[in-house]
Formats: C-alpha cells, structure tokens, sequence
C-alpha cells in the first residue's frame, strides 16, 4: 500500500516523467502507457475543423479513453469515439508494459465491440535524455467493418525541450495499402501543466477517432469532409482512487508523528490547499512547531540541505511535530509537491 500511495504522490506531484504523461508518446500513438496502480487516468481527446463561410461551424471528432491502472503494470481501458471508423466507436483493451533500462514494451490485446473485430498493438519506445522514440505494430482480425484480417505499423519522436514542453509527430500506415489509402499523421506540442498532474497537447492530424483501427489510416470520412487536417488538444485526468475515500471511510484518523520531548508548541502551521499556511513561522531555541496536514493529499515537512532530519510521509488529518535546538533559519519544503515552501526561524 505504501509503495502505491508513493507512486501516487509520485503523480500529483512535479514529476511528470516519472508518472505516464502526454510527454510520452505522440496523439495518435498509445505508447506504452499505462496508468500507476490505483489511478483512473481519463483522457479528453477533442479535434475539429470549421466549415467556410458563410455557414462557418465547428465539426467535431471527440475520444474519450477512460483506463484504470491495476498493479503488475497493467492497465485496463474503454475508448469511446463518437465520430471514429463508424459511429460511437467502442473500443476495449488492456496493456500490459515492463520497462527494460532505455526500453519500454507493451502488449495491447483490444476489441473494437462496433466493428467486432480483435484488435492488437504491441508498442515499444526507447528513452534517451530528451528524445523518445516509439513504434508499434497493429492487427485487427475486421479491419474497418470488413471481413478481412489486416495488420498496421506505426512510429512517432518526442523530444522534450524541457521539465514541461516538448514537441511531436508520428504516422501510421497500413500494411498493404488500396488504392486511396492515405498513410494517418499527427504533429504538436506537448505540455505538463506546472505545480498540476495535468498534461496537455495541442496538435493536428488527420485522424477523427482515435482507436487502434481509427489511428492506422486517414480518416476518409475527415478526407471528404475537408482538404485541411483537424485541429486539436488532449487533456488527461489522473484520479487517484485514494482521493475519494472520505466518501467511503468517513474523515481519516488523526495520526501524531514526530517527538514532541516534553517541548513546548510555540508555532502551528496548516498544510492546506498544497500549502503552507504561514511560511515563515518563528519560534526561539528549544521550542516545537506542529505541522497539520488538512488537505485530502500527503504531504511531508522537509528540510533543504539536510539541516534536520525531515517528516515521513504526512497522510491527510495527520500531524507532525519537531523541535528546534538550534538557532538558525531552516527552510523546508514538501516533497511530492516541491513548489510547496516554507521557513522555520530559530532565535
Ligand atoms: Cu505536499
């Protein structure tokens, strides 16, 4: 339990690389991810074009993929794309992914349930600093609502240009193309939203509904429809299943850590809204501060350079106390959520 509640605070925190983010793949690509263990990952995908003049409106090609991650670094899924390869576009499926030093594997047995046909990816990206390059290869046993078996390749690059920007593209083709079949592409910026578990691309492609089938080829639907590419962003939601439970579990048991010592509280300072309330406190030598933790996340008290021995882990309605013996200026921080910062004086 520990170790999942570390990989969730993992991804609420400012570390999207560490958690699976947009920073991964590119849109039309699944990559090899998969959602940490007890989070359900919802991810809007929304692409549009307009119409000319006079009658100017905005068509939209929506997928909605809602996964969950369980543990063994598998995740099960839903991908719903109201104007895909036909209309309401079910896709199910699961991915298994293992991480091999720089590589990353994944098996993604799915079936498409509106064109009843089984479908499958098997991904793999390679890691090198800023770079990321990916491929996959496809099956589906009912390609596009005929009965024929046929099989699909894929590859795409991302290269961060920071923590929280990074650029994209990839295409996908089938293997074997007839004749009007137009290989699918995708091209954009990738971004983590700062101080968020929030990503975010802003792209283009030629692609309306994105499931295995959807994402192998041009669109021709989008292809009749108009000669410029769609336009779009993807928005993903991680939410942590551990959030909600105060809805099942009442409010949590206040837990005391830390060692009082008989020392007397001098400041109180709340951990609330992934902030301390009261950054800079002081307090004279000799005397405790008490840190409460009054937001649904953990939190942890932790000093810079290693002036003091830090917290554990803080969890929801938990307390922490520490006694200062030194006069000094202590600046402290909380780890999962860096941006979260605050001083203790000693007189
Ligand atoms: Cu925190």
């Amino acid at each position: 339990m520990k170790r999942v509640s570390l990989a969730l605070l993992a991804l609420a925190g400012a570390a999207p690389l560490h958690a699976q983010s947009l920073l991964d793949r590119s849109p039309n690509m699944g990559g090899t991810w998969v959602p940490d263990a007890g989070v359900v990952q919802f991810n809007f995908l929304h692409r549009f074009y307009v119409t000319p003049r006079p009658n100017s409106g905005v068509i939209n090609y929506p997928t909605f993929t809602l996964a969950v991650g369980v543990p063994a670094h598998v995740g099960l899924g839903m991908r719903y794309a109201t104007k895909g390869t036909a209309a309401n576009e079910t896709e199910i499926y699961a991915r298994w992914r293992r991480q091999i030093g720089p590589w990353a594997i994944s098996a993604t047995p799915a079936y498409n349930i509106t064109l009843r046909s089984a479908d499958g990816e098997v991904g793999m990206d390679w890691t090198s600093g800023a770079l990321t390059l990916l491929g996959a290869v496809r099956g589906m046993s009912h390609a596009f609502g005929e009965d024929r078996a046929r099989a699909a390749a894929a590859g795409g690059a991302v290269v961060r240009l920071n923590s929280y920007v990074a650029i994209t593209g990839g295409f996908a083709s089938m293997l074997g193309t007839d004749p009007g079949e137009d290989p699918a592409w995708s091209a954009g910026l990738l971004f983590v939203i700062p101080g968020s578990p929030h990503t975010f691309s802003l792209h283009a492609s030629n692609v309306g509904g994105n499931t295995i089938q959807g994402s192998s080829r041009a669109d021709p639907f989008v292809k009749l429809a108009t000669t410029k590419p769609l336009y779009g962003f993807e928005f993903t939601i991680p939410l942590h299943l551990k959030r909600f439970s105060p809805w099942f579990h009442g409010s949590p048991k206040p837990v005391a850590l830390g060692a009082p010592a008989g020392a007397a509280i001098a400041a109180e300072v709340a951990m609330a809204a992934v902030k301390f309330a009261g950054e800079t406190v002081t307090i004279s030598a000799g005397q405790a501060v008490r840190w409460t933790n009054r937001d649904p996340v953990e939190h942890t008290v932790t000093f810079d350079g290693a002036a003091e021995p830090g917290s554990p882990v803080i969890p929801p309605n938990g307390r922490y106390v520490h006694r200062f013996d030194k006069p000094g200026t202590y600046t402290y921080h909380c780890t999962p959520h860096p941006f979260m910062k605050g001083v203790v004086v000693v007189k």
